[in-house]
């Protein structure tokens, strides 16, 4: 089954937003695979934005990352890269659709309360990333009113 990962960045964070990002997951459907709360270091988060690092953003992206602890996730479900992006909503907040993540709960980009991976070979290498003890294998009970 397809996995993501999801980081609740340092702003949501310290403005008491990880209950109800878990909460549009899991009422959502997908099931909540791996979880931690940890603060990265300079190099971690350079890794991470790796594919970032000739944008000017970049230095302020990094600093921001590791100002306070994250909430690094393994979500698990059908399609869950794409419609995990899709509840998270456009990377800028001022184009994020209300009802989205971004677009409930967030202004500016550098500012914008959470990370999703883009797709599925992002997904497998920042799982790896962030979780390289690895992921409790629990198998998930496919929800018969979920999955047809
Ligand atoms: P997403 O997080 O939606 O996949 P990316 O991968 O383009 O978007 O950008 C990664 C992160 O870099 C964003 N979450 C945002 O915090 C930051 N970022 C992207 N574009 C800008 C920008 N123009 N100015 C400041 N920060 C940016």
């Amino acid at each position: 089954m397809e996995q993501t990962f999801i980081m609740i960045k340092p702003d949501g964070v310290q403005r008491g937003l990880v209950g109800e990002i878990i909460s549009r997951f899991e009422k959502k459907g997908f099931y909540l695979k791996g979880l931690k709360l940890l603060t990265v270091e300079r190099a971690f988060a350079e890794k991470h934005y790796a594919d970032l690092s000739s944008k000017p953003f970049f230095a302020g992206l990094v600093e921001y990352i590791i100002s306070g602890p994250v909430v690094a996730m393994v979500w698990e479900g059908k399609n869950v890269v794409v419609t995990g992006r899709k509840l998270i909503g456009a990377t800028n907040p001022a184009e994020s659709a209300p009802g989205t993540i971004r677009g409930d709960f967030a202004i500016e980009i550098g500012r914008n309360v959470i990370h999703g991976s883009d797709s599925i070979e992002s997904a497998r290498k920042e799982i790896a990333l962030w979780f390289p003890e690895g992921i409790a294998d629990w198998q998930s009970n496919l929800h018969p009113w979920i999955y047809e």
